[in-house]
Order: C-alpha cells, then structure tokens, then sequence
C-alpha cells in the first residue's frame, strides 16, 4: 500500500461542518457533556426541585392513607415502572467496551476511507459482543455463536462492522431470516431451552435447510464456547467493498485477530461455567480492562480484484462460504485496542444502536442476499427497540461527525434545530445544510456505480448450490481433538432431539453429505443405523485442507493475562509461592491464592498469608492452569479436603497445567492420576518452565481420552 499522506480536509460545500482533526478523543468529549455525576450533588426531581424526604410517602397522618398530590413519589414511581425497553430480538446478551483503532499506515490504494489513511490518527470505537440465543440474563457460556459488532466514530460518520465470531451464516437469504431465528429460540410452547441451541426446532430447520450445514458445523466446533471475548476472532461475513479515491472498487472481506490467540472452552467447563458464574465472559472482559490487560485485535481484510469475482469454486455473494485463507491472504489494516469500561451499562451498552447500512465514503455493499435484507431490519428494530426514529442521538449512538439534514421531530427528538427551513432546496436559510458532492477525501457518499441488468426474479443463484464442500473443508481442517469435539457436540444436541426422524435426517441428508465417518459416530452415539452413503454429489474444494481454521494453529504463543490459582492449606511453604507469583508476573500472567476457607493461610515459617477467595468461592473453572506448593502441613491438610481433590480433579479433567510442587507431588497417589506434559511436578526452575510451556499449549489435548475417566 502507498505510504502517500492524503491531502488535509478541505472544507467541502458546507464549510463550517468539519471537525478538528487534531481532537482524537472525540468521541470522549462529545460524550462528556452527557454524563452526569452526583458526587456533591443534592438530591432533586426530574423538575430539578430539591428533595427533603426520599424515605416517606406523603400521608395523611403517620398510619393514613398516601396521598395523590405526593408528585415526588409519583414522579419516581412512574419512572420505575417504565425502566425497561424490548431487549434485542437477537443477540440480546451482550457486554460492550469504548477503544480505539488505529491504521498501520496509509491504506489510500485501497479505500478513501478517512480513518484507514492517517496512521498517527486514533478513531474512537465501541465493540459490542453477544450471544445470539439467550435473554438478557442468560449465561455467558453457552453453546452459540459470538456477535462481534464494533462501531467506529470516523469523522466521516459512523461505520458498524456487525460481525459475529464465525466467519460464515445459517441461511443465504434474509427472508429466511425470521424462520431461522424462531426455530433457534427457545420452544414456543415451554420457553425451554434458554440460550442453546439443543431442541428439536432448531435441528428441525437446519436438517431441512441444507445451506445451514457449514454454519452447523462450526458451532458444533470449539468456537461455539470461546475462552473469552478477547480469545474470539471475528469476521465481517459478507464480501463488502473497498473504493479508493480514483473509483477503483475491490471486494473485500473483514477479519479480527485477537493479539491474545484465539482458543476456546471445553465443553464440560462451559457447562458448568453456565451455572458457576453467568458473567464470565463480560468479567473477564471488565476486569482485563480494569486491570491494564488491554484486549487487542487486528483489523485485516481479503482482498479480491473486481476481475476475479469469478475465479472461485464458491460465489463471494454466498454468505456459507469463506475465502480460505490459503487461497486469499489477509491483509493487515490495523489494530483495535479496548481500554476503557463502560460508565453505566444501559446507557452505552443496552442503547448501542448498531446497523450494517452505517458505511462511509470509501466502503459499500456486495449484493449478498443477506446482507441486503440486513441493511433494512436494523434500523427498523432500533425504532421499536429505543422508541422512535431518533435513536441516532442518544449519546453512545452520536456520531463524532455534525449531522445536519431536514428531518425533524419524532418521539424523544433532543436536538432543538434553528432555521426555518426543514426542506431543501430551500432560499430562506440560503440553501443550508447542501449537499457535498462526492470528492477524491471528504466528499458526499457516493454509492459505487455497479452495473445491473437483469429480470426481477425470486431465484437463489445456481452458484449458491454447493452446501456441503466448504463445511467438508471445516471438519477435514480440523485437528484430531477438535474432530472428536465436533462428534461429541452433535451426538450431545441431537441426544436431547425428541423426535426421531429428526436426528436421523441431520444424521443422512445433512452429515452423512459431509463426511461419511462423522456420520457415522454420530448416528452410533445416537443408536441409529449407520448411513451407507451421502444423498447428494458433493463439490470437490480445489483445496481440502486450511490449517487456519483449526484454533491448533491459532495460539499467541505466550502466557499472558493466563489465570493460576495456587491452592494452599496452612503449613505451605510460603517462598514457593513468592517464587511462582514473581515468575508469573514476569510473564505477564495473574495468579490468585485460595486457601480452604476465606481465613489467612500460615506459612511453614510461621507468617500470616491472606488469601484471594476460598477454593469454593474461586473454582478451577475460573482459572487456566493450578499452582500446588509444597509443606508438608498444607499438602497433608489439602489431602483430605474433598474440596481441594475436587478442584484438581476439575483442573485434570478440563485439561489444564497443573504444577505440583515439592510435597504436593504426594497428591498424585491420593488422586489416582499420571504426570503428564501438563501435570507435572518438581520443586525447581524447571517446574515452572514445563508449567509455563504447558499453559501457553492452551490445554493438554493428548489427556483427554485418559481424563474421560475421571469422575470430576
Ligand atoms: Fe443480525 C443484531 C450479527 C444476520 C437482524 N446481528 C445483531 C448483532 C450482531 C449481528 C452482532 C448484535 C448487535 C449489537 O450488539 O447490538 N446478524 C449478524 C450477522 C449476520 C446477521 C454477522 C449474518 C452475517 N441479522 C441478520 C439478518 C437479519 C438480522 C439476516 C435480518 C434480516 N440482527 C438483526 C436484528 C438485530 C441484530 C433483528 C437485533 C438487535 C439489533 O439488530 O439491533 O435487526
């Protein structure tokens, strides 16, 4: 890419509209005089009248009745009764964090789009992440796919990415859209199952909707139950746009790739995660940002000429299908960091008001069937959802950018416009606000003047025919452990399928396309007769392998912001631990103490040594990897404590480095468990370097058929 500086702004038609480019925290100020603090402040009504009592009903005598006329405790109960707005249709669980994204370099030989040419410039951005399935209140672990929607307050106004963490969709039309979402809910009749996608509607559909089966597969994958939020990549899906300021356009697809690596949980941990601690994935993500651990991702896109449309075994329109990163590359544009929490839930995170249709000069559409139905349903949602057609100035929505046009009033309308002219071409306010025509930087939208010619028709293209090749490709890319994980995912929802024709046809018509062994597992965990063959010719991928779908190959190859927790009973030797939170910090890694109760543990030199939590109040599920120093006293206490057992028995089965130092080494025995390359014991540098080797492999895949048998 040209390293070319663009030209500096120049004052389009409606001069006094643009903004000061020197101000990169925009986005803050612009928020600033929305917020309010009541530190200092008194107490006052809606009316700013100042309250004397906020404890008593106004009464007609101490034991009389409430009078009507008591408007402060009306005022406060009206508002109250009316707290909540409709949570989103989908994607309704959901935690959000402010950042920033920051260009490479210039980018100008791709787009003209202003926040990709300045590499000194920080655009402000809001991410929000989500489940799809689940209310509001549902847990943070469960078996779904991952809404990725980041909003960037360019200057040139606001442009959402509304991805998710896969890279691909159900259907390949938005009509079908509504159909997917109602078999995916919950039963209409119960209200059961929240947040999963294990009853019978949903494996209904996507058994009689073959296009569903590459999007299946990967959330039967490891992806379904990320580790974090900021262990997720995430992708625009669709082929979008990129014009640059000579017109040239080139398809693009987007991608994120978080700095800390992208892995997941493993089934049983997400589990009981669900139960364990329903906020897991928004903690974490709180808690890194409150602690300094800025989550981090990489901006990067596929980039494919106008000419080459063509060129693919799939259609760049089909919204099932990615581009193999082996056929085409990424190319890296920037990077997103998240630093900064939330001041108040509701106000940020809940009215974020996200919309594929927000794009700026220099970015456009493809005509991907889906994406276009998309460019209509999110606004349309936004009115009901946040009230009316003015949701674009509540304060998280604002863009950095001034808005001015002719469209007035409205329910919850803010903005008080002066002039008399709310129309345009207008003579009374001499024309303004104008139009800007479109221009190399800092011109009026332009969309790209793509040819059509055609019928208006309701076909689905013949290129969009193939449903099978590319979820092949998925599940022929994966490593040996993310196959049997794929087997267990659709044998353990199909389980819960009440109907029997139902199982066998995703079985037969749907995974026997796929791969004939996958099949055939599945049907055996099921006791269904083993399909013989596919029902379907399927396309053969001019690749059959992509090692970068497999999360194996997508490790950070370090430690840090990993989780330890060191397990210790009193008579534990107090320097092993020193040692070890000294090692882990240096590698950028946390470690919490837990002791059998929330008491201080004692040293076997005699100090007193507080605790983080009790082991019950912090399970293994919370942490990476478990840390056991030696002392004689604590070991032999630990021994005993079924607590304790249960927390390595945890740890053992969910895969994680587990260290045993010194006397800790005794616990195997107790245990009944095997050193392996990730239970390890020793009392010297050498401990902590196979256990710092071990956390950073993510889990100890070669345990897992041997820690199947342990009854954690
Ligand atoms: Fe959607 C929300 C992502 C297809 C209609 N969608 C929503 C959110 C994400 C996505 C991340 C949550 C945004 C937030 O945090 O507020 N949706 C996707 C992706 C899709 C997709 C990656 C396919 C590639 N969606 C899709 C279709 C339709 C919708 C085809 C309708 C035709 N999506 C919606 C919606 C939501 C929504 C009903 C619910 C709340 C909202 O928009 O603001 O309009």
């Amino acid at each position: 890419m040209s390293t070319k500086k663009p030209a500096a702004p120049k004052s389009a038609l409606a001069g006094t509209d643009t903004l000061d480019r020197t101000n990169t925290n925009a986005k803050l100020d612009s928020l600033e005089k929305f917020r309010s603090d009541a530190t200092e402040q008194a107490l006052r009504t809606n009316q700013g009248v100042k309250v004397a009592d906020n404890q008593n009903t106004l009464k007609g005598g101490a034991r009389g009745p409430s009078l009507l006329e008591d408007f402060i405790m009306r005022e406060k109960i009206t508002h109250f009764d009316h707290e909540r707005i409709p949570e989103r249709i989908v994607h309704a669980r959901g935690t959000g964090a402010h950042g920033y994204f920051q260009a490479y370099e210039t980018h100008s030989v791709l787009t003209k789009a202003g926040f990709l040419q300045d590499p000194s410039q920080k655009t402000p951005v809001f991410v929000r992440f989500s489940t799809v399935q689940g209310p509001r209140g549902s847990g943070d672990t469960v078996r779904d796919v991952r809404g990725f929607a980041v909003k960037f307050f360019t200057e040139e106004g606001n442009f959402d990415l509304v991805g998710n963490n896969m890279p691909v969709f159900f259907i390949q039309d938005a009509i079908k859209f509504p159909d997917f979402v109602h078999a995916v809910k919950p039963e209409p009749h119960n209200e059961i199952p929240t947040g999963g996608s294990a009853h019978d509607t949903f494996w209904d559909f996507v058994s009689l909707v073959p296009e569903s089966a590459h999007m299946v597969m990967w959330t039967m994958s490891d992806r379904a139950i990320p580790k974090s939020l900021r262990t997720m990549q995430g992708f625009g899906v669709h082929t979008f746009r990129m014009i640059n300021a000579e017109g040239k356009a080139r398809f693009v697809k987007f991608h994120w790739r978080p700095a800390a690596g992208t892995c997941s949980l493993v089934w049983d941990e997400a589990q009981k995660l669900a139960g364990k601690d329903t906020d897991f994935h928004r903690r974490d993500l709180w808690e890194s940002i409150e602690r300094g651990d800025y989550p981090e991702w990489e901006l990067g896109v596929q980039i494919v000429e106008e000419e080459n449309e063509h060129a693919f075994d799939f259609d760049l329109l089909d919204p099932t299908k990615i581009i193999p990163e082996e056929v085409v590359p990424i190319t890296p544009l920037g990077r997103m960091v998240l630093n900064r929490n939330p001041d108040n839930f509701f106000a940020e995170t809940e009215q974020v008001a996200f919309c594929p249709g927000h794009i700026v000069p220099g970015i456009d559409f493809s005509n991907d069937p889906l994406l276009q139905g998309r460019l209509f349903s999110y606004t349309d949602t936004q009115i009901s959802r946040l009230g009316g057609p003015n949701f674009h100035e509540i304060p998280i929505n604002r863009p950095v950018s001034p808005f001015h046009n002719g469209q007035r009033d409205a329910q919850h309308r803010t903005t008080i416009d002066k002039g008399r002219a709310s129309y345009e071409p207008n003579s009374i306010d001499s024309g303004w606000p104008k139009e800007t025509p479109p221009a190399a930087q800092n011109g009026g939208f332009e969309t790209y003047p793509e040819r059509i010619d055609a019928a208006k028709i309701r076909q689905r293209s013949e290129s969009f025919a193939d449903h099978f090749s590319q979820a092949r490709l998925f599940f022929h890319s994966m490593s040996k452990h993310e196959q049997e994980h794929i087997i267990a995912a659709y044998s353990f929802e199909l389980g819960k399928v009440e109907r029997e024709f139902i199982r066998a046809r995703q079985v037969n018509e749907i995974l026997a396309n796929i791969d004939l062994e996958l099949a055939k597992r599945v049907a055996q965990n099921l006791g269904l007769p083993a399909p013989k063959a596919g029902t379907v010719e399927v396309r053969q991928t001019s690749l059959d392998h992509s090692p970068a779908l497999s999360q194996a190959n997508l490790l950070s190859g370090d430690i840090k912001t990993r989780k330890v927790a060191i397990l210790a009973a009193n008579g534990v030797d107090g320097a092993a631990i020193d040692a070890m939170k000294k090692a882990l910090m240096a590698e950028g890694a946390h470690a919490k103490l837990l002791g059998p109760t929330s008491a201080p543990v004692t040293t076997a030199d005699g100090k007193a040594l507080p605790v983080d939590a009790s082991m019950e109040g912090l399970p293994s599920v919370a942490f990476d990897a478990v840390f056991v120093p030696g002392g004689a006293a604590s070991i032999k206490a630990l021994s005993t404590d079924g607590v304790a057992l249960h927390y390595l028995l945890e740890a053992y089965k969910h895969l994680k480095a587990i260290a045993l130092h010194g006397e800790a080494k005794q616990l195997l025995d107790v245990l009944k468990l095997e050193v392996d390359a990730g239970l390890i014991v020793g009392t010297d540098a050498t401990l902590f370097k196979a256990f710092f080797a071990a956390i950073g492999q993510h889990r100890v895949w070669d345990r897992e058929p041997k820690a199947k048998a342990v009854p954690a």
